[in-house]
């Protein structure tokens, strides 16, 4: 059965590259970003596979997404899955430090945006019985790091709406699942560095990280389990990726 699938963020990254995947099963796809051109180039080269809607749109404007999904065509009126990928993160700096427009900026996208994304979709979900609501969180939602400070936290939201939306839904036939990827090479340092290639390139030296279309499979892959089935979360990290141990300042006492 076809179905169609809202994706934010699909002109780069995880979002662009699900916008592939989806389409190579049929799906129908509405693809949301910023950047028109990308998005344009993206339909031009699906269009044999899926019928997409694409729509350029800043999504921390309220009522841009609201005309938005009134404005949806004719078959495109009924998501079956949203993919919630939109989001950045904005620097590395201590909070003592960090830029207060840059964390207003991740808490707008990341959570605000998302938020209403989901809470202007749910109602035609739950009339139809029928949904699934794709959450891309981060490892950082749960492991903190110096200088992850509001992106972190943005993605710990992230997380626990994820929890609270399987809550309330219960009983319906509508699946939320939170996906949270560590370290993958799409534009993600690109954009927390401001452009600056060299210092992003840094980030992925020397490791072989996650890519968008590992993320990709795997969403797609979330997506076809059986109607019985809700992934709630999945934490992936590259094998190059773990833990280290907490560090203990020494120089205090
Ligand atoms: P990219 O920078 O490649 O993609 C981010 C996407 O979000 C772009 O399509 C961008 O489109 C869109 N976006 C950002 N802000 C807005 C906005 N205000 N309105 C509309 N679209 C917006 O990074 P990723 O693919 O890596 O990131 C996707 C998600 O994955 C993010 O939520 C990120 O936090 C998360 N993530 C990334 C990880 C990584 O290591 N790469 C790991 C864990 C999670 P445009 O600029 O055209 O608007
Ligand atoms: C992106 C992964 O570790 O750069 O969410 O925050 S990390």
């Amino acid at each position: 059965m076809t179905r169609t699938v809202l994706i934010t963020g699909a002109s780069s990254g995880f979002g662009e590259a699900c916008a592939r995947k989806f389409a190579a099963s049929g799906d129908n796809l509405i693809l949301l970003a910023r950047r028109v051109e990308r998005l344009e180039q993206l339909k031009a080269e699906l269009s044999g596979h899926a019928h997409v809607h694409c729509v350029a749109i800043d999504l921390t404007d309220a009522a841009a997404l609201q005309r938005t999904l009134a404005a949806l065509p004719e078959g495109f009126q009924a998501p079956d899955i949203l993919i919630n990928n939109a989001g950045l993160a904005l620097g590395l700096s201590s909070a003592d430090e960090a830029d207060m427009q840059d964390w207003e900026t991740m808490i707008n996208t990341n959570i605000t945006a998302l938020v209403r994304m989901t809470r202007l979709l749910l109602p035609g979900m739950v009339a139809r019985n029928r949904g699934h609501i794709i959450n891309v969180g981060s490892t950082a939602g749960s492991w903190p790091y110096p200088g992850g400070n509001v992106y972190g936290a943005t993605k710990a939201f992230v997380q626990q709406f994820s929890r609270e939306l399987r809550a309330d839904l219960l009983g319906k036939n509508i699946k939320v699942s939170n996906i949270e990827p560590g370290m993958a090479e799409t534009e993600f340092s690109l954009v927390r560095f401001k452009q600056d290639k060299d210092k992003a390139d840094t980030v992925y030296d020397g490791t072989q990280p996650l890519t968008a279309q590992d993320i990709a499979d795997i969403i797609h892959w979330v997506c076809s389990v059986p109607p019985h089935v809700n992934i709630n979360a999945m934490e992936v990290m590259p094998l190059c990726q773990a833990w280290g141990p907490l560090k203990i300042d020494r120089t205090m006492s």
